[in-house]
């Protein structure tokens, strides 16, 4: 087994578009050598969004790419890998970032992307997961860590946490509870991935060597 000694401590850039609060629990977490990481980089597609001074306030180098400008998605992926590639990642986390990417990059950084998403996937792909819940009459909803594939949100799950839906939530009220929730699970997938111990086999999350669950880790 992998220790924190015999693992490099790994390098970690995180793409965000706007407040970054997923961003500040991975920041934390490595700080607090939780994860066996260090974020080198965040780049965000939005000008003077939270999640860039949050990196400024952590002395984390910062990047901004708008995608505005650009003719297509493929020319703004180009950018954008070039931008990340500058960082040399060993892991790259999506933390509310608003793009859909391509296929290039989603295959350059094949088994190093992870997203979280605002929904028990399959469920409510894409966006305004929150709303959706509501309006189906689900009991519970919730969160999951992927790894990214060029199916939107479709990639194998790692993990995912879960809350109640109450009588007369807001979304507002939802995201808030499930905010909660990420802030666990994403920092802890994180420490997972840098101690070497979570990959992406075909079709497929593995830890510590073993298949997940097609709802990811230890979901009843
Ligand atoms: N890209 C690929 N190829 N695969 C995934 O699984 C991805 C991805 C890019 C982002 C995050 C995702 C989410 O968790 C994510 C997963 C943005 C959109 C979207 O429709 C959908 C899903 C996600 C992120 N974006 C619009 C677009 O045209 C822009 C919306 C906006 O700017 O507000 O790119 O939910
Ligand atoms: C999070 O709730 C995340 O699950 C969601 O955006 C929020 C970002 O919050 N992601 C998506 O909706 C991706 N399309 P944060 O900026 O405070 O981390």
């Amino acid at each position: 087994m992998s220790t924190n000694q015999s693992t490099p401590t790994q390098r970690i850039v995180v793409l965000v578009s706007g407040n970054g609060s997923n961003l500040q629990a991975i920041i934390d977490a490595c700080k607090n050598q939780q994860i066996p990481g260090e974020v080198v980089g965040v780049l965000s597609n939005k000008a003077d969004v939270y999640g860039l001074t949050r990196a400024e306030n952590a002395d984390i180098a910062t990047v901004t790419l708008s995608h505005k400008g650009f003719d297509t998605r493929e020319d703004y992926d180009e950018k954008l890998i070039e931008a990340i590639d500058q960082f040399q990642p060993d892991l790259v986390i999506l933390a509310g970032f608003m793009r859909i990417l391509t296929a290039r990059f989603v295959q350059h950084y094949q088994g190093k992307l992870l997203n979280i998403h605002p929904s028990l996937l399959p469920k409510y792909q894409g966006l305004n997961t929150h709303q959706r819940a509501i309006d189906a009459g689900d009991k519970e909803h919730g969160v999951s860590v992927h790894f990214v594939t060029e199916e939107l949100d479709g990639g194998p799950v790692i993990l995912q946490a879960k809350v109640p839906v109450f009588e007369g939530d807001t979304a507002d009220d939802l995201a808030a509870r499930v905010h909660e929730q990420e802030h666990r699970i994403y920092p802890l997938v994180s420490k997972w991935f840098c101690e070497q111990r979570l990959t992406m086999g075909e079709d497929c999350a593995m830890l510590d060597g073993n298949v997940l669950p097609v709802n990811g880790y230890a979901n009843e």
